[in-house]
């Protein structure tokens, strides 16, 4: 198997590769903690990492990646339940976390090892990786249940990108700014493992803010990664900020992912700064499948053509391919390729149904092609799935949290439009207790404890009743304000 990250050994050893703050690694520095660590972990099957936006959690992955072991981020922010979930469902060996980092209690069973990012060891042995052996396992949610575990091949990274490479012109010279989370794809993969696998390198902001975007850029970051969450607040600050149009003006590429930009943000920052957003498209599942190019033409509203290696095909219904480039018949986007995950982790059952008997993923996301092939998402078949500040979120996984609290007797949940967010989370309950019905406040904090705080609920809504029909399902359709 190919190194994934030839950069660590290629001999350009003292240039930059991560920076958290003020704490960063050369190449020669992270070569050397990684390897350190590698050998500790080495023969485990998988490990899991505390995934805080921090030098550890990079050191960890790159770590387990060179020992040839799964990695399983952890949201630091998880809840109880969800922590329990994931834990009892990958069962790792180990849970890497940073020195000092406090853990809760769902997780102190498990053996720690912190990270020393100042560590030094030599490679371990030739890992027995091959291409097919897993890379990464991440939870991500579906419509019901809690989340499932999509398992990342050693080689869907690889070729996810080195095909982004290919269509953003992304190389070695590339200096990455971003603020996303790194226990998903988007921060994790595109935003860390990327530059290391371009030679290039990232500095993360620890946080989002429009103050450390301009920063970086200022301080010759070439590219911004970001959700549509970001890019809103960026628009929204604009205006009154010259200092950042002038840092984004000078930018190479900026790049927008996990949930529609509108057009009319995407309108914003071009006026202010003479930049166009460039959109991919992307899923856990898949990683990347298409993406407007560096040397394409920009087109706001759209995510682009498909990626080198994958194949994308739009289908009816009954599962009829679609042959129109005509801007307007609308199908489910269906994807093959190198970029695929092989299956949820425990979970044969899901995985069969994810994909069509020749090998398709059915990815749920509606779409139109144009002409040229440029793809136009429209709509997602599961109205049972919100996406949240680029979260992808399942209203049965919050409808069973909600129902666990005293208060509630019945709930369901819906997503409904919201600026900043995309999709605002709403939960419509019928009280146990209508004389007292619990607060948005106590839900919120009922969610974020079980949960994650990005799965509470933003809006709580009262009925003495939920619509259902006839056969007792909930009509969530009629499930209005009004
Ligand atoms: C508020 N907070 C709470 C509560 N209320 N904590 C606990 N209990 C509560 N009741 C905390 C939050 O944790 C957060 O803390 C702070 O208050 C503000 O929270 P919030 O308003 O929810 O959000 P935000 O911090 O303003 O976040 C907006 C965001 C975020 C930065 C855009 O949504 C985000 O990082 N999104 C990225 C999602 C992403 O990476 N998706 C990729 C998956 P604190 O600020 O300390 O956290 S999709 C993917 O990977 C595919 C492949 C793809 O295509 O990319
Ligand atoms: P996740 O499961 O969290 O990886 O999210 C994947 C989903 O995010 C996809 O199925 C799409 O619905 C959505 N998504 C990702 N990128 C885009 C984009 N550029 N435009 C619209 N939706 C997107």
């Amino acid at each position: 198997m190919s190194s994934l990250f030839p950069a660590l050994t290629d001999g350009r050893t003292d240039r930059p590769a991560l920076r958290f703050g003020d704490r960063c690694l050369t190449y020669a520095e992270l070569a050397a903690a990684a390897d350190a660590l590698a050998h500790r972990l080495a023969g485990q099957a998988r490990v899991a990492v505390w995934a805080t936006p921090a030098l550890e959690t990079a050191v960890a992955v790159v770590a387990a990646l060179r020992a040839g072991v799964a990695a399983v981020p952890l949201n630091p922010k998880s809840g109880e339940k969800e922590l329990g979930h994931i834990l009892a469902d990958s069962a790792p060996a180990l849970l890497l976390a940073a020195p000092g980092d406090e853990l809760p209690s769902a997780v102190r069973d498990l053996p720690r090892v912190d990270v020393d990012v100042r560590a030094t060891g030599s490679a371990p042995e030739a890992p027995e990786a091959s291409d097919d052996d897993p890379a990464l396992v991440v939870y991500t949610s579906g419509t019901t249940g809690p989340p499932k575990g999509a398992v990342i091949p050693r080689r869907a990274v690889a070729t996810t990108l080195d095909a982004l490479a290919d269509a953003w012109q992304w190389t070695g010279d590339d200096v990455l700014v971003h603020g996303l989370p790194l226990f998903h794809v988007h921060g994790l993969v595109l935003g860390i493992l990327g530059p290391l696998r371009r030679g290039g390198s990232v500095r993360h902001l620890g946080r989002f803010s429009t103050e450390g975007v301009t920063r970086e850029l200022d301080a010759g970051a070439t590219m911004l990664f970001g959700v549509p969450t970001m890019y809103h607040r960026i628009a929204e600050t604009l205006p009154g900020d010259p200092a950042l149009a002038k840092a984004l003006s000078r930018a190479r590429l900026l790049v927008s992912g996990s949930a529609a930009l509108p057009v009319h943000d995407h309108e914003r920052i071009t006026s202010a700064t003479g930049q166009r957003v460039i959109e991919r498209y992307g899923m856990t599942e898949t990683l990347m499948n298409t993406s407007v190019r560096a040397d394409g033409e920009p087109r706001p509203g759209t995510v682009g053509v498909p990626l080198p290696g994958v194949e994308l095909r739009l289908v009816e219904e009954d599962g009829t391919p679609i042959t129109a480039y005509d801007g307007e018949t609308v199908g489910e986007i269906q994807v093959r390729g190198p970029n695929l995950f092989t299956g949820y982790l425990n979970r044969p059952d899901a995985t069969a149904t994810a994909f069509t008997a020749d090998g398709w993923f059915r990815t749920g996301d509606m779409a139109v092609r144009d002409l040229d092939g440029y793809v136009r998402i429209v709509g997602r078949k599961a109205t049972d799935l919100i996406k949240s500040g680029g979260y992808k979120i399942g209203a049965g996984e919050i409808e069973n949290a909600l129902l666990e609290h005293p208060g509630v007797r019945e709930a369901a949940v819906t997503g409904e439009p919201d600026p900043d967010l995309g999709e605002r989370i709403v939960a419509w309950i019928v009280p146990a207790d209508p004389a007292s019905p619990p607060t948005v406040k106590e839900l919120a904090d009922h969610v974020a404890s079980r949960l994650a705080p990005h799965k509470r609920p933003r809006v709580v809504h009262h009925l003495a009743a939920l619509p259902r029909n006839d056969m007792g399902k909930i009509m969530k359709r009629a499930l209005t304000r009004d």
